[in-house]
């Protein structure tokens, strides 16, 4: 565990890497700086057509694995369990966005491989994800592929809709998908005409997840949650979040015209379109709506509203439109240098713990690991936990998506 200052940072920036809170460490910097700071700173049935087998699990209030691992007969004992009993009983149902590469996939396989969850994988490329579930050996009782592009509104509806017709009560969603376009020369746009990756990483979530929250709220599961993947280079409390560009969402100027990039900027904070600021600050979006959420909902709901940094897992297929020389570089400087790097298997067992690990059912919190992969509650920077902001955010969201 380190936390780590340098040269590069003014000295009112703090930061931190892998570590756990509430500590102050004196340990060699980035670049060789020396420096204490306090913790702060630091396709086969997998698909989801409605079959007569369904509409029964669906009066039946039950998941697909449950169906499938059990018989008929035993299905009305789970409905006449005493309540406990009939809480742990079942299989959890997670949808996970994006589960078809990188760390939602290797969340999948963590999640499958316990035999306890059937994975939903909400993916934009139906066949790539069945592939990818097959190639992870992801066994086909554990999971199911369904279709969902976040970069268009209507397919988050329909994704919902067709979702509802299983029947099957959800426990967890985790909203995972992102794309990062650092390399594009200029904007491009959502189906609805949002800048692609605030419209993707941020909107097309804050959809989803508003509307799956009535789902949330049924579900009998032990532990409901609703988690959104945030990111270190979303906070500028941090050495990673301090690389230009740097993330700020400004007074939302740019969303609250519509990031159409006609009458109003691309981006959020009114400025010109540069693409590696906008995935940054989709993130900062990510972090606090995850916050208001909590705010809004976890005492009426009892849900667990949670984000997390899982580590920089450099090889996935969020760099695919880096530069070559960007891509071949930054696992060796991750892995050697700021010692940053995760695999994607450690990332996914990560990711894993936040849905199903019991002592991380707290709700209001941006988990972190530490260099021996222990999770600790880590700390936001000052706009990623801005409550004005996030409320602004919030309202405005509801408006751009057709919720208010
Ligand atoms: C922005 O540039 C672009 O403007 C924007 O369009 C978008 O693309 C965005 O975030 C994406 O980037 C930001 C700028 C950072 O990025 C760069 O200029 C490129 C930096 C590339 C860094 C990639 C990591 C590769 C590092 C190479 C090291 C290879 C090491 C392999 C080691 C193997 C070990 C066995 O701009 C800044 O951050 C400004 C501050 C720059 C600080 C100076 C950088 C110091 C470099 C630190 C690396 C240390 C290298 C030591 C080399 C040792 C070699 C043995
Ligand atoms: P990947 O590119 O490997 O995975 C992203 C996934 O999102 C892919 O499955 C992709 O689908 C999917 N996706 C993209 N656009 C859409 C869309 N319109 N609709 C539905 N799905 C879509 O990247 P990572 O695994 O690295 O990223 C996963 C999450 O982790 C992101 O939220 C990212 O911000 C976060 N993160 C990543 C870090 C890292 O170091 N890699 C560090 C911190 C956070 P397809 O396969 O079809 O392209
Ligand atoms: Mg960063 C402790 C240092 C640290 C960590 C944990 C990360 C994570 N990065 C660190 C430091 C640095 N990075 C430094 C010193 C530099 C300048 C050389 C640097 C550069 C850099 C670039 C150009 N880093 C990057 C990029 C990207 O394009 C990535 C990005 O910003 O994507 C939005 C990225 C990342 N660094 C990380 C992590 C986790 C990323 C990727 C993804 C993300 O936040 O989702």
């Amino acid at each position: 565990m380190a936390f780590k200052s340098a040269s590069i940072l003014p000295s009112s920036i703090s930061i931190y890497r892998e570590g756990k809170s509430n500590a102050s460490l004196k340990e060699a910097g980035f670049f060789g700086v020396s420096v204490s700071l306090p913790s702060y700173l630091k396709a086969d049935c997998n698909c989801y057509l409605i079959r007569s087998k369904e509409l029964r699990r669906s009066e039946l209030q039950l998941p697909i694995g449950t169906i499938k691992a059990q018989t008929a007969t035993t299905t009305p004992a789970i409905d006449e369990a005493a309540p406990e009993a009939k809480k742990t009983r079942r299989k959890g149902n997670v949808i996970i966005t994006g589960a078809s590469s990188g760390l939602g996939l290797a969340t999948a396989k963590a999640l499958a491989e316990t035999g306890q969850w059937n994975v939903i994988m909400a993916c934009r490329n139906f066949l790539k994800a069945e592939r990818a579930a097959k190639s992870a050996g992801i066994t086909k009782e554990n999971y199911n592929v369904m279709h969902l592009d976040l970069a268009s509104f209507d397919s988050v509806r329909q994704f919902v809709e067709n979702f509802r017709r299983l029947g099957m009560p959800l426990d967890v969603l985790v909203c995972n998908a992102a794309v990062y376009l650092p390399t594009a020369k200029e904007p491009s746009f959502t189906a609805e005409g949002f800048e692609l990756s605030v419209g993707t990483n941020h909107l097309g979530h804050f959809l989803l997840a508003r509307l799956l929250l009535d789902d949330l709220k049924l579900s009998d599961y032990s532990s409901k949650r609703l988690i959104i993947v945030g990111s270190i280079t979303g906070n500028t409390n941090t050495l990673a979040g301090n690389v230009p560009p740097k993330a700020n969402l400004g007074d939302l100027r740019g969303l609250a015209g519509g990031l159409n990039g006609i009458n109003s900027s691309p981006m959020i904070d009114g400025g010109e379109f540069d693409g590696a600021k906008a995935y940054k600050d989709s993130k900062v979006c990510n972090m606090l709506t995850m916050q208001e959420f909590h705010r809004r909902y976890h005492e009426e709901t009892g849900v667990t509203f949670a984000s997390l940094y899982p580590g920089c897992i450099a090889e996935t297929g969020l760099f695919r439109e880096h530069i070559p020389l960007f891509r071949l570089l930054f696992p060796p400087f991750q892995k050697y240098i700021t010692k940053g790097y995760v695999s994607e298997e450690e990332a996914g067992k990560r990711l894993a713990q936040v849905v199903s690990d019991p002592t991380l059912a707290k709700s209001g919190v941006y988990w972190s690991w530490n260099k021996y992969s222990s999770s600790f509650e880590n700390q936001l920077s000052e706009e990623a936990s801005d409550t004005e902001k996030a409320r602004k955010l919030w309202e405005m969201s509801e408006k751009l998506v057709g919720l208010a």
